[in-house]
């Protein structure tokens, strides 16, 4: 397994339009990239990412919204000499192949997104609260499920990336334009 690098703003490769995976494509390539996926994913951290964010146009997704688990020991963490505790997380970890939304619903949830290819950026962004997803696992079997919280916008905000589409894209030109900027102005000062 393998951190990748993840692909950030204004790489033109983020505007692809991934490709289906093809039968003949379940394989151990593609258990590679998932792997790793997941991998780059937990260390970012983050809470989704898609395969075109590590630079292969294929329609895939791993999701792990790492909810907090009441039931263990809060973790110690240290870091420049200040120990913290955080509530223990689960690992639920979510792969989604080819997948498609059917029915989103009419009513609107409205979540302050992130992107680790757009860093240190948040923004509210409306999206259909509630969906039905179909997909494929890593065996290539189809399965098709009801979403909903943070999970159905996790899974929208992941499949606007297999279409080349990132959650800025969902703001006005003025908003787009100044969470830009900002961007600019952070990797200045870094
Ligand atoms: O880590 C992430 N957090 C997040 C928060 C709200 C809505 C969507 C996301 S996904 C994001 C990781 C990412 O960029 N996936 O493409
Ligand atoms: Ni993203």
């Amino acid at each position: 397994m393998a951190i990748r690098e993840i692909l950030e703003v204004p790489d033109p490769r983020l505007k692809t339009v991934s490709e289906p995976v093809e039968d003949n494509e379940f394989d151990d390539e593609l258990r590679t990239l998932v792997a790793d996926m997941f991998e780059t994913m937990y260390d970012a951290p983050g809470i989704g990412l898609a395969a075109i964010q590590v630079g292969v146009p294929k329609r895939v997704l791993v999701i792990d919204l790492q909810p907090e688990d009441p039931d263990a020991e809060p973790v110690e963490c240290d870091h420049d000499g200040h120990t913290h505790t955080h509530p223990a997380t689960k690992k639920e970890p979510r792969i989604f192949i080819n997948p498609v939304i059917l029915d989103p619903a009419e009513d609107v949830s409205t979540y302050n997104e992130g992107c680790l290819s757009v860093p240190e950026i948040y923004a509210d962004v409306d999206r259909p609260a509630t969906c039905t997803v179909r997909y494929r696992d890593l065996d290539g079997k189809e399965h098709e499920e009801q979403l909903e919280g943070l999970l159905a916008t996790c899974l929208q905000h992941e499949m606007d990336h297999l279409e080349g589409i990132l959650f800025i894209d969902h703001l006005s030109r003025l908003k787009r334009q100044m969470a830009l900027k900002k961007l600019k102005k952070l990797r200045q000062a870094a």
